[in-house]
């Protein structure tokens, strides 16, 4: 079987990590070598940015905000992605470019176009699979404050994070055969029972 790119996608605390093991273990069971790796900070260049980016105390404008970003994607595509696929490991990666789109192109309000040319220039691969794990605003911002102190994202206002869950909805209905969408508000059970379903059936496609 040729090696899969899978991604996961949300606004904060939808359940992304929380579903990672889920999802690893159904890869186990089949004997599929992979690896599981994010963004930012999926290379070691990326590390550096990662800090940057997340520090609540730094200024960052939205257009330095999607250069990091992408500077960050490039490296971790060169780097990390591709030399794994290419070697037969399925790669899952918690966020890819649908989190351009939603927290610079939806968040931000940067130019939507703009974005896309760059992903377009930059030659970033298609995921094969994206679960997008879709939860009410209130809700993601009600579990990460509950773990304490904020990153520079989750210190932003609800109206932010409105935008940004709005942006990846749009972006599901208009990738339906590539997006399968989780809702993260039910219980963490039935939510991972969901997430099992969508990689079985994405193994029996
Ligand atoms: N970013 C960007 O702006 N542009 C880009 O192109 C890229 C990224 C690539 C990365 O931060 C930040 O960078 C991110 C977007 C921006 N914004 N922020 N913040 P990160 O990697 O540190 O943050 P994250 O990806 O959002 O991780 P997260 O906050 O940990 O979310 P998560 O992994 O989806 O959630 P979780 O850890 O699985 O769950 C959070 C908590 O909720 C935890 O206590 C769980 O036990 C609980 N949980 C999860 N699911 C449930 C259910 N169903 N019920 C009850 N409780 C639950």
């Amino acid at each position: 079987m040729i090696a899969k790119f899978i991604t996961l996608e949300g606004i904060e605390g939808s359940g992304k990590t929380s579903s990672l093991k889920g999802i690893t273990d159904l890869l186990d069971k089949k004997d599929i070598s992979y690896i599981v790796t994010r963004e930012p900070g999926g290379s070691s260049i990326g590390k550096e940015l990662r800090a940057i980016l997340l520090d609540p105390d730094t200024k960052i404008s939205p257009e330095v905000e999607l250069m990091l970003m992408l500077s960050d994607r490039k490296d971790h595509v060169e780097k990390t992605i591709l030399p794994n696929l290419e070697k037969g490991n399925w790669v899952i990666s918690d966020r890819f470019m649908d989190s351009s789109f939603a927290y610079q192109g939806g968040g931000r309000q940067l130019d939507k176009n703009l974005i896309i040319s760059f992903a377009e220039y930059l030659n970033f691969p298609l995921p094969d699979l994206t679960l997008l794990f879709d939860l009410p605003a209130e809700i993601s911002l009600s579990r990460v404050m509950a773990r304490g102190k904020l990153d520079r994202f989750e210190k932003e206002e609800l109206e932010f994070h409105n935008r940004i869950r709005k942006a990846y909805l749009d972006i599901a209905i208009n990738n339906t055969d590539r997006i399968k969408v989780i809702d993260s508000s039910q219980k963490l059970e039935t939510m991972l029972n969901n997430v099992e379903k969508v990689i079985e059936d994405f193994f029996n496609e």
